[in-house]
C-alpha cells in the first residue's frame, strides 16, 4: 500500500513523480538487460567503460480496493545498443488488467505481444495514447533524439511477469535502419 495522502495533483514530470511520498524508484542499467540486445559484442564493449542508465521509472502501485489505480511515470534516455534503441525489459501483467500510457514527450514504439504470439507494434507520440489490453506483453522503444517519457496508468493488484519475456524474448525488435526505425523479426526469439 503506498502513503501517499490522496486526493492530490502533480505535474508530468519526473522531478514531480520523485517527490512523491511513497513512490517507488526503478533504475534499469545495461547491466540490468544485458540478454536483451542483439548485439552482445556491442553490449560488451559499452560495459567495458560504462553501465549507462537505459531508463528510469517512479510508480505508486496500489494494492487496496479494486477502484484504485496505479500509476507511474517512465523516462527511457534516448540511445542505442549497437543498432537498437533503448527499451524497457517488457512484461506480462499476471492476472487480467489492461493499461493507458500517455505519451508526455518524445517519440517510440510500443512493441506488443499475446502469449500466442501474435504481435504488434503502436507509434508513440507527444500527446498521443496507447491501450494495452490485458493479455498482451508490452515492451516501450525510445527511438527518438530525446528522453521518451511517458504516463502509465493499470489497476491494482497487478502481478508483473518479466520471466516469460526475459526467457523468449519478443518476436520483433526495432533496430536504427537508413530511413530511420525499422521493426525487424527477432531471429533469436
Ligand atoms: C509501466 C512499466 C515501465 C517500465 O509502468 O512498468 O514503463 O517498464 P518495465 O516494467 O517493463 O521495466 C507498466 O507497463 N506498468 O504496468
Ligand atoms: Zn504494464
Amino acid at each position: 500500500m503506498s502513503s501517499v495522502q490522496f486526493p492530490f495533483n502533480l505535474t508530468l514530470e519526473s522531478e514531480a513523480f520523485q517527490s512523491l511520498h511513497g513512490v517507488n524508484t526503478i533504475i534499469r542499467r545495461l547491466s540490468d538487460m544485458i540478454p536483451c540486445f542483439a548485439d552482445q559484442q556491442a553490449v560488451k564493449q559499452i560495459l567495458a567503460e560504462d553501465d549507462p542508465i537505459l531508463y528510469e521509472f517512479w510508480e505508486i502501485e496500489q494494492e487496496g480496493s479494486a477502484g484504485e489505480l496505479s500509476f507511474g511515470l517512465t523516462r527511457i534516455h534516448a540511445g542505442k545498443i549497437g543498432k537498437e534503441y533503448h527499451m524497457t525489459k517488457g512484461h506480462f501483467h499476471v492476472t487480467d488488467g489492461d493499461e493507458i500510457y500517455v505519451v508526455v514527450s518524445g517519440h517510440g514504439l510500443l512493441l506488443l505481444q499475446t502469449r500466442e504470439g501474435e504481435t504488434r507494434s503502436l507509434e508513440m507520440v507527444p500527446g498521443g495514447i496507447c491501450y494495452v489490453p490485458g493479455g498482451w506483453a508490452h515492451r516501450t522503444v525510445n527511438t527518438g533524439n530525446d528522453n521518451l517519457l511517458f504516463l502509465s496508468i493499470w489497476p491494482p493488484n497487478i502481478e508483473h511477469d518479466y520471466e516469460t519475456v526475459a526467457k523468449h524474448g519478443f518476436p520483433i525488435r526495432v533496430m536504427e535502419g537508413a530511413d530511420g526505425p525499422i521493426v525487424t523479426d527477432n531471429d533469436q526469439s
